[in-house]
C-alpha cells in the first residue's frame, strides 16, 4: 500500500506508557519498556503506535497535565530514549504517533507558575483565562469535565478556567504567543521523527470570549456539547487545525512520508465531526459513536452508515475504536445489558464469558470495516475492566472530583500482564509492585500464555491483522450491505471477493454461499454461524 496513504487504513495500537511495560522496575511503565515490546507489536501486525502523553507531568491526570511539552517525564525515561524508540520502531516498520494536549497544561507548567506569580492584570495571565468572579461566584456556570465548576479561585481574587481538573489550566488560544508556542512544539517533535499526533480534546481550544453561561438541566449547568456551547466546537477551532495541517504538510514530501493528525473529539452527530477532517484540517478523527453503540445490529449499522457517509463526503477515512484509556473496556461493556454498558465500575452485573465472545466478534467486525482502526493495549489479550480496585489505590481525578461518586478510569489502566502466573505478570524484569494492582486471576490472559494457544484472543488478532494486510479488499475502500440479511445479522461484502457476517441475534444463521472461510471468531456448527460470532469469507 502506498506509503503516502498509510494513515487511511492503518491499525494503530494505543500505548498508555504508565501501564504498558516497566523496564526499570519502579512499578511504572516507561519508554525502555515500550522499546522492549516493539518486536511483540511488529509481530502482532499493527502499523503504528499512538503513545499517550509521555511528557514531564505531576501525573494528576495520567500525563494529560503537561508541565513541559518538549521533554520526557523522568519516570518514563529521557529524550534519548524517545529518539531510540522512534528509530527502532521505524526500523520495524512501525510508525509513531504521540499525544498533543493543546487545551490545557499542568499547573506546574512554567508559564502558569509565572502567571500565578505575576499577579492580577499581568500580561503573563493573558496566556490563560483569568477573570474576576461575579458577586463572589465563578465568572460563568461552566462545569468541569471531572466534576465541580470549571473555575478555581486564587487568594488574590482572580478565577482561572479549567475545563478538566483544577490542575489543568486552559490555554488562551486567542493569544499569539500560545499559537506560536504550539507551532514550535509540533516542529520540535516532527523534527525528531514522529509521524503524527493524536489531538486531545480537539474541539475545545477556542472559547466564546463573551463567556455566556450554559443552559441548566435539572437545575445544573448542562454538560452537553450542544450546538453553540461556548467552550466546545466553537467555529474558531478550525483555524487552529488549518494552521497545524499546513505545518504537517511542510513535511509531506520527505522520505518518511506524510505526518498526520487524529482528532479526539467526543462530538456527535458525525456531521459535526466531519468538519474536523476536511481536506485542509486534521487527517482523521476517532469515531466514538461506534464505541458508544450497544451490541446491536441495527444500532451498529446505523452508526457505520452515518459515520462513513459523513466522513467520506469530505474525503476522510473512517477510524474505528472499541476501547481506550477513558472508557470501560469493551469486553466488560459487551458482557452487560445494553442500557448499562457505559455505567461506572462495579455496579452492574457482567457476564465476562459472553463479553469475551462478543469482543472476538467485534474485533473481526472492526478490522473488516473500511478505514483505519485503533487497538487499545490489552484489547488484543481480551482484558476486562478491573472493577474491584480498592478505593485507596484509585488515582484518576474523576474519583476525587466527583466527591467519590464516580470510580473513574483506573480500571482500564491496570498494567498489562505479559507472563507468569501471578502479579506483576512480567510487567517488568525487576518490578515488585505495579502502580495499580493487577487481579489475581489474570494468568490465562498473559501474552505468554496466549502465544502458543491457536484459539487465543491474541492469536485471533494476529490472524486477522495478517489477513487484513494481505487482502486487497481490506483497509481503505467501500462496503456493500447484504440487504437481505435477516434481523440481527450484519453482512457486507467488500471488493474483491470478501464478505463479513456478524451474528448479533440469539439464534444460529446459515452461512451465505462462499468459496472459503478465512477466519471465524468462534467455531461454526454444521455450516451455521452461531450467535455472537463473526466470520470472514472469500465470496
Ligand atoms: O479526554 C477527553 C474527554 O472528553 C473524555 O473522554 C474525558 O476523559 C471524560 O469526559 C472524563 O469523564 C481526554 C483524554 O483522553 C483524557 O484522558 C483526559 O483526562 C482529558 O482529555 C483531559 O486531557
Amino acid at each position: 500500500r502506498p506509503a503516502a496513504d498509510w494513515w487511511r487504513s492503518a491499525v494503530v495500537y494505543q500505548v498508555y506508557p504508565r501501564s504498558f511495560a516497566d523496564a526499570d522496575g519502579d512499578g511504572t511503565g516507561d519508554l525502555n519498556g515500550i522499546r522492549a515490546k516493539l518486536p511483540y507489536l511488529a509481530e502482532l501486525g499493527v502499523d503504528a503506535l499512538w503513545i499517550s502523553p509521555w511528557y514531564p507531568s505531576p501525573l494528576l491526570d495520567g500525563g494529560y497535565d503537561v508541565a513541559d511539552y518538549r521533554d520526557i517525564n523522568p519516570e518514563f525515561g529521557t529524550l534519548a530514549d524517545a529518539d531510540a524508540l522512534i528509530a527502532e520502531a521505524h526500523a520495524l516498520g512501525l510508525r509513531i504517533l504521540i499525544d498533543l494536549v493543546p487545551n490545557h497544561c499542568s499547573w506546574e507548567h512554567p508559564w502558569f507558575k509565572a502567571a500565578l506569580a505575576a499577579g492580577k492584570g499581568s500580561p503573563e495571565r493573558d496566556l490563560f483565562w483569568f477573570r474576576d468572579g461575579k458577586d463572589g461566584q465563578p465568572p460563568t456556570n461552566w462545569p468541569a469535565a471531572f466534576g465541580g465548576p470549571a473555575w478555581q479561585q486564587l487568594d488574590d481574587g482572580d478565577w482561572y478556567l479549567h475545563l478538566f481538573d483544577i490542575s489543568q489550566p486552559d490555554w488562551n488560544w486567542d493569544h499569539p504567543k500560545v499559537i506560536e508556542e504550539f507551532d514550535s512544539i509540533l516542529r520540535f517533535w516532527f523534527d525528531r521523527g514522529v509521524d503524527g499526533f493524536r489531538i486531545d480534546v480537539a474541539d475545545s481550544m477556542a472559547k466564546d470570549a463573551g463567556l455566556p453561561d450554559v443552559p441548566l438541566e435539572d437545575g445544573q449547568p448542562t454538560r452537553e456539547k450542544y450546538v453553540g456551547n461556548p467552550f466546545y466546537d466553537q467555529p474558531g477551532v478550525h483555524a487552529i487545525h488549518q494552521r497545524w495541517r499546513a505545518i504537517a504538510d511542510e513535511y509531506a514530501d520527505t522520505p518518511q512520508g506524510p505526518r498526520v493528525f487524529v482528532a479526539e473529539a467526543w462530538l456527535s452527530p458525525a456531521e459535526r465531526l466531519a468538519q474536523y477532517v476536511r481536506p485542509n484540517e486534521l487527517h482523521s478523527a476517532f469515531n466514538f459513536d461506534a464505541l458508544r453503540a450497544a451490541w446491536d445490529a441495527k444500532e451498529l449499522r446505523e452508526v457505520i452508515d452515518h459515520t462513513t457517509e459523513n466522513l467520506w463526503a469530505v474525503g476522510a477515512p473512517a477510524t474505528w475504536v472499541l476501547s481506550n484509556h477513558d472508557t470501560i473496556r469493551h469486553r466488560t461493556r459487551f458482557g452487560r445489558d445494553k442500557k448499562d454498558a457505559l455505567e461506572g465500575a462495579g455496579v452492574v452485573p457482567t457476564d465476562l464469558a459472553l463479553g469475551l465472545r462478543r469482543a472476538r466478534a467485534a474485533a473481526l467486525l472492526e478490522l473488516a470495516l473500511p478505514g483505519g482502526a485503533y487497538v487499545y493495549q490489552g484489547d488484543e489479550l481480551g482484558l476486562p475492566e478491573v472493577e474491584d480496585l480498592p478505593e485507596d489505590v484509585l488515582d484518576d481525578p474523576t474519583w476525587e472530583r466527583s466527591g467519590h461518586t464516580v470510580r473513574g478510569r483506573d480500571g482500564c489502566r491496570v498494567p498489562i500482564p505479559w507472563s507468569g502466573s501471578e502479579p506483576p505478570y512480567g510487567f517488568g524484569p525487576g518490578t515488585e509492585q505495579p502502580w495499580l494492582p493487577q487481579p489475581a486471576d489474570w494468568s490465562p490472559l498473559t501474552a505468554e500464555a496466549q502465544t502458543d494457544d491457536p484459539d487465543s484472543h491474541l492469536n485471533l488478532y494476529k490472524s486477522a491483522l495478517r489477513i487484513r494486510r494481505g487482502h486487497a479488499a481490506l483497509g481503505e475502500g467501500r462496503l456493500a450491505w447484504d440487504q437481505d440479511a435477516p434481523e440481527g445479522i450484519l453482512s457486507f461484502t467488500r471488493d474483491p471477493g470478501f464478505q463479513c457476517v456478524v451474528n448479533l441475534s440469539d439464534a444460529p444463521v446459515p452461512l451465505p454461499p462462499h468459496q472459503k472461510i478465512l477466519l471465524t471468531s468462534a467455531p461454526l456448527s454444521a455450516g451455521e454461524l452461531p450467535p455472537d460470532t463473526t466470520v470472514w469469507l472469500e465470496s
